[in-house]
């Protein structure tokens, strides 16, 4: 029997927008039935130069001919102007947008939605000053402060295509995207400020830069906040505060069309390099906003708090433009949630009295670890939703979050999305039906999600099968940036007429979703989405690297560790006609293991970043392959997890099974 934990949300607050599960299936059945009436209405909401022509035109099957989604065609708008000024002209203007709360806690202040858009507008024609125009796709590199909002809004504004990069990725990694993209412009900031770390970003923009030289893409404009106070000694770098000081507080807007792209955001595959997810102005807009309004039951005078960091899609969605679209009051924090000590998310969350806290399972199973009283001394009473993302949360953690940090009368809201789906698509809504820890419950509005089998068939109840999505909805991506055919394969050649997203799980006998993890070779480290391949191709720099597999073994806090598994070559510096086995068997290797070790960890901090750092490096003999010779991460995922260590999958494909065995062997020695 699954543990069912009622709607505690009725005892606080008898308005949720949903609040029958009656409620939830009339509307989801509407949603489905007449998505063009329903997709239409919502979109009404929202300011439109031109109204659409055509609410939905797609195709979803490769065997009817490209794959193409279309939404509110015909239709001019501005994602900016809706978020900003749309609230002002209805007299909101003094409403708070964001609360900022610095890595310090003495550092805080807060923007008004007309203060917001000044700034907004102020960078917006900065930008049209050094030469961005529409359809340019700008690089956001920065920390989480407000200039990195202003950045993004800035560049909607303008129809410039924003692409935000995590500031934990190395030159390498945010040289690749800026190639990529072909951006000519890179907005940054001197440094980040982490806890007690300062972080210097300045060489890392230099060295990126220099890459892209080599790339034949020249970078000409880096605009430059000054924020922890190093130097910049290139002069080629703008400084931001010169720039905007002399331009005006007004910019008129760019009515766009409704698919003209809004931004890029790289995300990892299974293989190859990270590829360049696309999402479009109007659909990803209503899906952002309604998503936001619905899943979290935001209403006016609530503040949210959505902990993402901007460089992944739940902070574009949660962090900026869902709340924005809505009018919504935020917080946006610059810091960790353990500085200046554990209590640092609670003691936000009584600050600002936030109403709906959104957090991920590693978070979570963290701050769960630390003494309860930094929990226990900050007064939680004004949180009403409490929801996670990026993995699936275990059943001890979402009680955890349930009971010690939403006292039993919170709603939890385990939301199932990713970067491609632009915003959540499987969630429970706070209100309408009862939740069951561990799983994300059903689908969101114009959402139809089916388990199939591999053949096709939809999976029973019960059945793990590949999860898929049978008809787009507004926020889906519409193709992997100047490769359509790399989208098509990915998304819609495994079962045609299908999206699928990459991930397996199964549908219980109330109907509710179970995500049980990736289908593919894609590792989830505390919530951060990496590809093998990715850590692999840094690993192979190393010349005494023969084969190299990656995988994502389970992990108590991070979810997934990435576990590194190398076959040297024969003639290596290390091996001196020895294979290293289960031990080393001598000082003089032990040292050299040592080195190999920490140069292959520098390796993936290099062309990776330091969150991608693998946990252990491992020796093998050689690595599991099924007979056409590819590498089955799957099996030593299995050997080498701790949880699944008695249960490994199908072995049928392998070629030499005694490889497994010797696996076995060595797992066994690792004291797990
Ligand atoms: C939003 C985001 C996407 C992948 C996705 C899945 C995993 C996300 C989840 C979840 C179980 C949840 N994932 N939310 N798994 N339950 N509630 O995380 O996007 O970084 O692109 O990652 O994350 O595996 O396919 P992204």
């Amino acid at each position: 029997m699954d543990t069912v934990v009622d709607v505690p949300f009725r005892l606080l607050n008898r308005k949720a927008h949903i609040n029958s599960i009656e409620s939830y299936r009339a509307m989801h059945t509407r949603s489905i039935k007449d998505p063009e009436k329903f997709w239409g209405e919502v979109a009404s909401e929202f300011y439109w130069n031109i109204s659409w022509k055509r609410v939905l035109s797609y195709n979803f099957n490769v065997r009817n001919g490209p794959i193409f989604i279309k939404w509110f065609e015909g239709g001019k708008t501005n994602i900016c102007y809706n978020a900003l000024d749309r609230h002002i002209q209805e007299g909101k203007g003094e409403r708070v947008a964001f609360y900022f709360e610095g890595n310090e806690p003495n550092t805080f202040t807060s923007y008004t939605y007309r203060l917001l858009l000044q700034k907004v507008c102020k960078f917006s024609n900065a930008l049209l000053k050094i030469g961005v125009k529409k359809g340019d796709r700008v690089i956001i590199y920065m920390p989480m402060i407000i200039e990195l909002i202003i950045a993004v809004l800035g560049c909607a504004r303008i129809g410039a295509v924003h692409s935000v990069v995590f500031g934990g990725f190395s030159s390498e990694a945010l040289a690749i995207r800026i190639v990529d993209a072909g951006a000519e412009c890179i907005i940054t900031a001197d440094g980040i400020l982490r806890g007690p770390k300062q972080i210097p970003l300045i060489p890392i923009v230099q060295k990126a830069i220099g890459i892209c030289k080599d790339n034949n893409l020249v970078v000409s404009k880096v605009i430059l906040k000054n924020w922890v106070g190093f130097k910049a000694e290139d002069e080629k770098f703008i400084s931001w505060d010169n720039l905007v000081d002399t331009c005006k507080s007004e910019c008129s807007v760019e009515w766009l069309d409704s698919e003209d792209p809004l931004f890029l955001l790289y995300t990892s595959g299974s293989t190859g390099t990270p590829k360049g997810v696309l999402h479009s102005i109007a659909g990803y807009m209503v899906y952002a906003s309604l998503t936001h309004r619905y899943a979290f039951d935001y209403h006016e005078g609530d503040v949210f708090w959505c902990t993402a960091d901007i460089g992944w899609i739940t902070g574009h969605t949660y962090t900026i433009y869902g709340p924005l679209l809505n009018g919504a009051t935020s917080i946006l924090f610059e810091g960790i949630p353990t500085y200046p000590d554990g209590g640092r998310f609670w003691s936000i969350c009584e600050k600002y009295a936030v109403t709906q806290f959104y957090t991920a399972p590693t978070a979570i199973r963290s701050l769960m670890g630390l003494d309860s009283h930094f929990l226990e001394k900050h007064d939680l009473s004004s949180l009403r939703v409490l929801g996670t993302v990026g993995e699936s949360i275990n059943s001890e953690a979402w009680l955890w979050y349930y009971k010690a940090v939403g006292k039993q009368k919170c709603a939890v809201v385990d939301t199932y999305w990713q970067t491609e789906t632009g915003g959540l698509m499987v969630s429970p809504l706070p209100g309408a039906a009862p939740a069951k820890p561990g799983s994300c419950a059903l689908p969101f509005f114009g959402v139809q999600v089916q388990v199939l089998n591999p053949d096709g068939t939809p999976a029973a109840a019960g059945q793990e099968g590949c999860i898929v999505f049978d008809r787009p909805w507004p926020g889906i991506m519409r193709t992997i940036f100047k490769d359509h055919n790399r989208f098509e394969k990915s998304y819609f050649s495994v079962f045609p007429g299908h999206y699928t997203a990459g991930d397996s799980g199964f549908f219980d006998e109330d109907g509710y979703l179970w995500v049980v993890g990736r289908i593919d070779d894609v590792m989830s480290v505390s919530g951060h989405r990496i590809g093998a391949s990715e850590v692999e191709n840094a690993i192979a720099l190393n010349k005494d690297i023969a084969e190299v597999a990656a995988v994502g073994i389970d992990h108590e806090v991070k979810g997934q560790s990435i576990w590194v598994f190398c076959v040297l070559r024969p003639q290596g510096t290390l091996n001196e006609g020895e294979i290293i086995l289960y031990s080393v068997p001598n000082l003089k290797l032990k040292l050299a293991m040592v080195e190999l070790t920490n140069d292959l960890k520098l390796k993936v901090r290099q062309q990776v970043g330091a969150f991608a750092t693998p946990e252990r490096i491992v020796v093998v003999e050689s690595l599991p392959k099924t007979r056409s010779g590819k590498i089955m991460r799957r099996l030593l995922r299995d050997i080498f997890s701790r949880v699944k260590k008695q249960k490994l999958g199908d072995c049928s494909t392998v070629s030499e099974p005694q490889v497994i065995k010797n696996l076995v062997k060595q797992a066994m020695t690792l004291q797990l």
